[in-house]
């Protein structure tokens, strides 16, 4: 069939139409945009959001949490020669961490001659609340679920709305903001999120109470991070204490220590809200493709060093 002349144009302009059509429909759907990630899981199968970069608008979520006029009580221990990390926790908390809420942050040290002073932005504060320092770093890192439960009691519950307790050999690079605040908040391990529940490293002895067997699990979560509402998080920090002492009492010790009992606590009662490894990576561990924002990272840290025990 031949065209003719004065038709040729409007075929032309169709095809072109056609391509232009095409290529819209293709960068729409598959090109990244914000809110919108098909590279990873953005939700838990209790319906509960997993934070991924590219399934927020940060500025909308803002506009929604920060005319509450939230504080947000934010714990860090350094016992020991963990000291010496508190500085670039904090400098980089500062950048990065829930600007524009008020953040109060207790650290619990032994050294509290060796805090540094760092300035903290309109709104923020520091308190130094003095722990024992202890020879097994075993104890110091579990018995911070003891510690922070009590100083919940004493003093957080009527100082805060959110509590963030976070380990303090770590650095912020990115923002970590309010699209993190909820009711339990957990972080996923970023040295698990790639595997199977089976290759989880929960405690597997049925002795102990932080027992989760072969079959069962959701995530393995960090205990690096867990936060939430403070009363929320205070029957969490009770309840793994609690098994904590009845483990010892029964002459047994969960393989990762209180991350152990999170573990179990969290798998009987589903965080509302679910951080991707985004918000806890670490230094040594390569950038894989699907975190685009690394935000929270554990320095590296020569273990033989810091600690009191190997
Ligand atoms: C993992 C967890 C950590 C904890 C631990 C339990 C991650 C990334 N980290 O880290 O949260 O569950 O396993 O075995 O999930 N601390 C002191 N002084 C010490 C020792 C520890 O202050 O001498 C505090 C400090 O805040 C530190 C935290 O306890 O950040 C955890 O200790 P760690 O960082 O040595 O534990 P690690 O790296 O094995």
């Amino acid at each position: 069939m031949r065209f003719s002349s004065n038709v040729k144009p409007y075929v032309l302009l169709l095809i072109v139409g056609i391509f232009l059509l095409l290529g819209y429909v293709y960068f729409s759907f598959f090109s990244e945009r914000p809110n919108r990630r098909t590279d990873v899981v953005s939700v838990t199968p209790w319906l509960a959001p997993i934070v991924w970069e590219g399934t927020f608008d940060p500025v909308l979520i803002d506009n929604i949490y920060k005319p509450m006029n939230l504080t947000i009580a934010t714990t860090v221990f350094a016992v020991g020669k963990y000291v010496r990390f508190l500085q670039d926790f904090l400098e980089t908390a500062e950048k990065h961490f829930m600007v524009g809420f008020n953040v109060h942050y207790y650290v619990f040290t032994d050294r509290p001659d060796d805090v540094p002073s760092v300035n903290l932005n309109q709104g923020r504060h520091l308190r130094v609340i003095q722990v024992p320092g202890s020879n097994r770093w075993q104890e110091i890192s579990a018995r911070r679920m003891e510690i922070i439960q009590t100083t919940i009691e004493r003093q957080i519950r009527r100082e805060a709305d959110y509590i963030f307790c976070l380990d303090v050999d770590s650095k912020f690079h990115a923002r970590w903001g309010s699209e993190s605040l909820g009711r339990l908040v957990a972080v996923i391990h970023p040295g698990y999120y790639e595997q199977t529940h089976d290759r989880f490293p929960y405690e597997r002895r049925p002795a102990s109470t932080a027992y989760i067997p072969m079959d069962e699990g959701d995530y393995y979560y960090g205990g690096a991070m867990f936060g939430g509402y403070v009363a929320d998080v205070y029957t969490l920090t009770k309840v793994c204490w609690n098994r904590f002492e009845e483990d010892t009492r029964n002459y047994i010790q969960a393989a990762w220590q209180e991350e152990s009992h999170l573990n179990r606590y969290l798998l009987d009662n589903k965080p509302s809200k679910v951080l991707s490894p985004e918000y806890l990576w670490q230094d040594l561990k390569a950038k894989t493709k699907e975190v685009k924002v690394i935000r929270f990272s554990g320095v590296i840290k020569n273990y033989a060093e810091v600690r009191p025990n190997v």
